[in-house]
């Protein structure tokens, strides 16, 4: 290894480099001590970000303008191999280091943003760490750079070279090639899921219009997989392939297109409107990274669409006017003048991509996921407000409507509103709380919680089990309603959520009011089966849609109760994965004796000290917290079940088959 690696600074020593230099100097000891801090994880997560990171230059290369394929395959014993075609890592001597570029772009931390710089870049992004780290986790690397002259190749063993880099060859292209095998010593797994991959990398094919990216899985030779994918239209592709995914029925035949560059910010953004009802799809992402907490960019969008819409439906109502005017009879009356449509009106049932690019992002929010760039904020509302209402000036059908669209939802949100309210003056909610709610004592919501539980046999139970002071009970009964289909005033009527609606007492859609919350912690508490994952399924999408910011708040989770009980004699342990269970099996059946396993169907099959061991006490339970991207998952499973379109229900069965028949034991 060379031995700038091995260099310890002092402070004082570092004074005189300066900043960056220690950067530089750093070796990668410190990735593999502490793996989590650069890739997120070690588990799947951080594994498949590894090909993340490698890939990510190569798009940067392609957004200089320089690469037009990218090759990624899954080569046998996990294996991965990323082939670009851009004009290949530089790999002259550089004279600060005395080793070449290419080295040093992978051994020393944050080496890459030297080289080439200016423009955009994806990597570098959120975990965006440099091929060095990928080199640090990887058992061995190895380069291969093709300079249209000669073939350089270099490897690393654990990050480390015992040679430098060298020529092996000639050749006629241009390219870089990098093949690696993830160290088994540091992840907890090294299998690569297909799936994952293709996903994440169709993403960036979609982000990046006319880039081509090709994967194969080549391990198993009998059983190749591959796709190509090459998206001209980019985002405008990725909306249309959405919606078809989604089986949603399009508002108007045209998805909307906006794009231009505005204080060195690339915006882009296309949108469509669907026929669902409450439905408000917004995927946004930043330098290719989602941002599936929002950010800067989507304000600025959000401020643009109601200021364009806003304006073309004043427009609309002045003309009517007018009109109305010259006839007799109306003298007199004196109309409101128009306050605009709200957003939350404005946007029910968009489905939309903003993807931003900027020399530098700053993401924020709880899981990171935020843009925080302020400027990013007028530099898309200057680009969505020109461009559409250029857009809608040309395409007057679109706009006619999208704004009748926007008067439809304010006025069916008006009239659920009203419901409310006489609902609320007849008094038949008596006292807001319903019936079946077993309510705990405390009122504090740092405390309290609920559990919202389906069927009678475990509403039982938990009620049974519960600590009463601050722990409350909500059991469902009732017909489904499928919230798909349903508007605001609907819900009011509907016998299984209207109860869930009183008890948190916050109000839905434009009425929500979070400081109402009655609960701190809401927490779905359904069996591991089917009928439970649709009763998730159904209330994430309600929350998702009704009640958005319980779920952004990070007041929503599921409940994880046992799937067995390992028993021997007094000793009990409870199992939540097939792993576990044999796990305890094995730990209490090395004594001899006779080991009993029971497979709990249901809640209902648990007794209520078994219920609050496992799944309700504080002490001892885990809960999962929902994310927002769980769920607009929820939501867009609902939209595929619930909906009239065939195919994608089909395609979803299909593909997730394995999940129900598992649950379905
Ligand atoms: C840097 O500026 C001079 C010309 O080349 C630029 C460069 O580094 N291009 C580049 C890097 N193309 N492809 C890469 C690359 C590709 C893979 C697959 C992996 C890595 C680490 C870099």
């Amino acid at each position: 290894m060379a031995d700038e690696e091995k260099i310890e600074i002092t402070p004082d020593e570092g004074l005189e480099y300066g900043a960056d230099s220690i950067q530089a100097l750093k070796g990668l000891d410190p990735v593999r001590k502490r793996p989590g801090m650069y890739i997120g994880s070690t588990g799947e997560s951080g594994l498949h970000h590894l090909v993340y990171e490698i890939v990510d230059n190569a798009v940067d290369e392609a957004l200089a303008g320089y690469c037009t394929e990218i090759d990624v395959a899954i080569l046998p014993e996990n294996v991965i191999r990323v082939i670009d075609n851009g004009r290949g890592i530089p790999t002259d001597i550089n004279h600060a280091e005395g080793i070449s570029a290419a080295t040093m772009v992978f051994t020393m931390l944050h080496a890459g943003g030297k080289f080439g710089g200016g423009g955009y870049k994806v990597s570098g992004g959120l975990h965006g760490v440099g091929a060095s780290v990928v080199n640090a986790l990887s058992e061995w690397l190895e380069v291969e750079i093709h300079d249209g002259k000669n073939v350089h190749f270099q490897r690393f063993d654990r990050g480390e070279y015992s040679e430098e880099i060298k020529i092996t060859g000639t050749t006629d292209h241009t390219g870089t090639q990098v093949t690696f095998k993830p160290d088994a010593t540091i992840f907890h797994t090294t299998v690569f899921s297909y799936e994952t991959l293709n996903d994440r990398l169709r993403e960036k094919a979609f982000l990046n219009g006319g880039l081509k990216i090709s994967l194969h899985d080549l391990r198993d030779p009998e059983n190749i997989v591959e796709e190509t994918m090459r998206y001209e239209g980019g985002i405008r592709e990725y909306i249309a392939w959405l919606n078809k995914k989604r089986g949603a029925d399009v508002l108007h035949p045209d998805v909307i297109y906006l794009e231009g560059v505005e204080n060195g910010i690339m915006v882009e953004i296309a949108f469509q409107y669907t026929t669902d009802f409450n439905s408000e799809v917004f995927r946004s992402f930043a330098n290719d990274i989602h941002t599936g907490e929002g950010g800067m960019h989507e304000l600025g969008f959000k401020r643009a669409l109601n200021k364009v819409v806003n304006d073309f439906a004043k427009l609309e109502l002045e003309k009517k006017d007018k009109n109305k005017k010259k006839k007799p009879g109306k003298k007199g009356e004196e109309e409101k003048p128009f306050a605009g449509y709200s957003g939350e009106a404005i946007r029910e049932a968009i489905n939309a991509i903003i993807s931003v690019k900027l020399p530098e992002c700053e993401f924020e929010g709880q899981t990171k996921g935020k843009l925080g760039n302020p400027e990013a904020q007028p530099a898309v509302y200057k680009v969505a407000s020109e461009q559409l209402t250029y857009y809608l000036e040309e395409h007057p059908e679109t706009m006619q409507i999208i704004v009748n669209k926007a008067a439809s939802s304010q006025a069916a949100r008006d009239a659920a509103k009203k419901a409310m309210e006489a609902k609320r003056k007849s008094g038949m909610d008596n006292f807001g709380l319903p019936g079946k709610l077993a309510d705990c004592s405390e009122s504090d919501t740092s405390v309290t919680e609920i559990y919202i539980v389906e069927g009678d046999s475990a509403g039982g139970s938990a009620k049974e089990g519960r600590d009463r002071r601050f722990q409350a009970i909500l059991p469902l009964w009732g017909k489904m309603l499928n919230v798909e289909k349903a508007r605001a005033d609907k819900v009011y009527n509907n016998e299984k959520l209207l109860p869930v609606v009183k008890a948190l007492g916050t109000g839905i859609a434009e009425d929500f009011d979070i400081e109402k919350l009655r609960y701190g912690r809401v927490i779905i508490m359904a069996d591991a089966d089917v009928d439970g994952l649709h009763i998730r399924t159904l209330l994430l999408t309600f929350f998702f849609r009704f009640m958005r910011p319980l779920i952004e708040q990070g007041h929503v989770y599921c409940a994880q109760p046992p799937l067995f009980k390992v028993a021997r004699g007094k000793q009990v342990r409870y199992a939540f994965s097939d792993e576990e269970r044999d796990a305890y099996i094995a730990e209490l059946g090395g004594e001899g004796g006779k080991t009993d396993v029971q497979r709990y169907k249901g809640l209902g099959e648990m007794d209520p000290i078994q219920l609050w061991e496992t799944t309700m006490n504080p002490e001892t339970r885990t809960m999962l917290r929902v994310s927002v991207e769980d769920a607009a998952k929820a939501d867009e499973i609902m939209t595929i079940l619930m909906g009239d379109k065939v195919e994608p229900r089909r395609e979803f069965i299909e593909a997730n088959a394995k999940m129900v028949e598992n649950l379905d034991i």
